[in-house]
Formats: structure tokens, C-alpha cells, sequence
């Protein structure tokens, strides 16, 4: 037997080879924060136009945010949160508001 080491070799099947890798996309995080003069009724009002909240709900967020400084709004592709982003403030802005949010890379997906 000789000596020579030869690499390993990995084939892979035809039909591993065709098999698509999928991946899930990096996700990101909506944060609404807290200011002192946007109305709470304008807040609610954008939780349930951009971000589908019931009444309850979008109630109970701005609340959180009111208290605590900010809330997660949802959790999306970039560039859906980016264009979640954009649609609040320009609304905001519209509206003479100076609601905010920003998105963040959620690590946990
Ligand atoms: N703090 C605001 C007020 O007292 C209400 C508010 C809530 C503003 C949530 C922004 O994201 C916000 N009118």
C-alpha cells in the first residue's frame, strides 16, 4: 500500500447537487419611540394604517411607548421594515408630527 495520502473527495448525488439552498433572509425589527407632542391618537392610528395593529392593540403599544420610550412594532425583511420606516415618518412629517421609529437587525432570526 503506498504512503501518498490523497485528498478526500465529496461527490454529491444529482439530485443533492440540485436540491436549492435555501436560507431565511436576516430579519429586521421596527422600534416606534416616544416624543412629547405627537397626539396619541395620530400614534394609534399609524400602528393600525401601517403596521395592521387591531385598535386594542395599536392601543396598547402607544401606551408602552408613552411609558417605557419605545415599542417593537414588527419584525420584517429589510426592506419591508426600511419601507415601514419611510411610511411613518412621511406621514408624520404630513401631518407636522415628529413621530419616529427606526429598524434594527433582529439577532434572534
Ligand atoms: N408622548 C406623546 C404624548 O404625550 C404620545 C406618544 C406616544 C408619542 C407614542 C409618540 O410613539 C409615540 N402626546
Amino acid at each position: 500500500m503506498s504512503d501518498i495520502q490523497t485528498p478526500e473527495i465529496i461527490h454529491k448525488t444529482d439530485a443533492e447537487a440540485a436540491e436549492p439552498q435555501l436560507q431565511r433572509p436576516p430579519m429586521y425589527r421596527v422600534v416606534m419611540l416616544n416624543d412629547d407632542y405627537t397626539p396619541m391618537e395620530f400614534v394609534i392610528d399609524v400602528m393600525m394604517r401601517f403596521f395592521h395593529k387591531s385598535e386594542d392593540t395599536a392601543n396598547k403599544l402607544m401606551l408602552q411607548i408613552h411609558h417605557e420610550g419605545s415599542a417593537l412594532c414588527g419584525i420584517f425583511t429589510r426592506d419591508i421594515a426600511e419601507t415601514k420606516v419611510q411610511q411613518v415618518e412621511t406621514a408624520s412629517r404630513t401631518s407636522g408630527h415628529p413621530l419616529r421609529c427606526y429598524t434594527e437587525r433582529d439577532e434572534q432570526s
